[in-house]
């Protein structure tokens, strides 16, 4: 198939997701819902981040999560043990989530009783940045393992990040990643990003990204309440 016919092709479907995109996100305001997207390489550590961050906001929120795998449901069950429902889509062959996807399952279970919801990406540095969701917020996790380069080479889903979260901190010493000049990197492609450096195993940088997200949470609902 001629390139600029599949790259026709890819522009029909992603101008589909976007339209489904926008009627997610007017259910999520519908509902009240503060709606955050996670993506990362597989592994970055996505599961782990929210097994650590829900006990704290189970507290005072309720949360759900959205749990995109292609096969399984080994995450969901991980997230399962912490209370919080948990709704599983797999996506077979698909290495990304869609908004198609999310819309089926808004139509079955509205969001209205949920304050956070996380929706966690398959494991894909690429084709999620072209696969909006709906969510208010986009969260890109970045290992500390992965390399210092991966802002040069997978620059898309960096450009579309809210917040870029540097994972797994504590292997900092044991690696060769230089932080500042990673953050820098991601800077220079998305000067609003913030930058995050946490650690899921000892709990480096976890108040600063719950704190991050309850005041977009808060910024969010005044701006649907206005
Ligand atoms: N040392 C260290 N290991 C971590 C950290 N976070 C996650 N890991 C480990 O990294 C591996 C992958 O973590 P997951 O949380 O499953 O990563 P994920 O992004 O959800 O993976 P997929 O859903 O398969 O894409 C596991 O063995 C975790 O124990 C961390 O902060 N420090
Ligand atoms: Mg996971």
């Amino acid at each position: 198939m001629p390139a600029s016919l599949t790259e026709h092709m890819l522009g029909d479907i992603i101008a589909e997701n976007q339209e489904l995109a926008l009627h997610n996100h007017q259910h999520f305001n519908e509902s009240g819902c503060f709606a955050v997207n996670l993506s990362s390489a597989p592994g970055a550590g996505k599961t782990s981040l929210l097994e650590k961050s829900l006990p704290f906001l189970s507290k005072e929120s309720s949360c759900a999560v959205i749990e995109g795998d292609m096969i399984g449901e080994l995450d969901a069950e991980r997230l399962r043990k912490h209370g919080v429902e948990v709704f599983q889509i797999n996506t077979g062959k698909a290495c990304h989530l869609d908004a198609q996807m999310v819309a089926r399952l808004l139509h079955i279970k509205n969001m209205r009783n949920v304050d956070f919801l996380f929706i966690e990406n398959v494991g894909n540095l690429v084709c999620p940045a072209r696969f909006p969701l709906g969510e208010h917020k986009r969260v890109v996790l970045l290992s500390v393992s992965e390399g210092d380069d991966k802002p040069l080479k997978y620059p898309a889903i960096l450009q579309h990040a809210d917040v870029v979260l540097l994972t797994k901190c504590d292997l900092l010493p044991y690696v060769d990643f230089d932080l500042p000049l990673a953050i820098d990197r991601i800077h220079k492609l998305n000067p609003g990003a913030t930058c995050i450096a946490v650690s899921a195993k000892n709990g480096r940088g976890i108040e600063d990204w719950l704190h991050w997200l309850r005041e977009e949470e808060i910024k969010v609902l005044a701006r649907i309440h206005h």
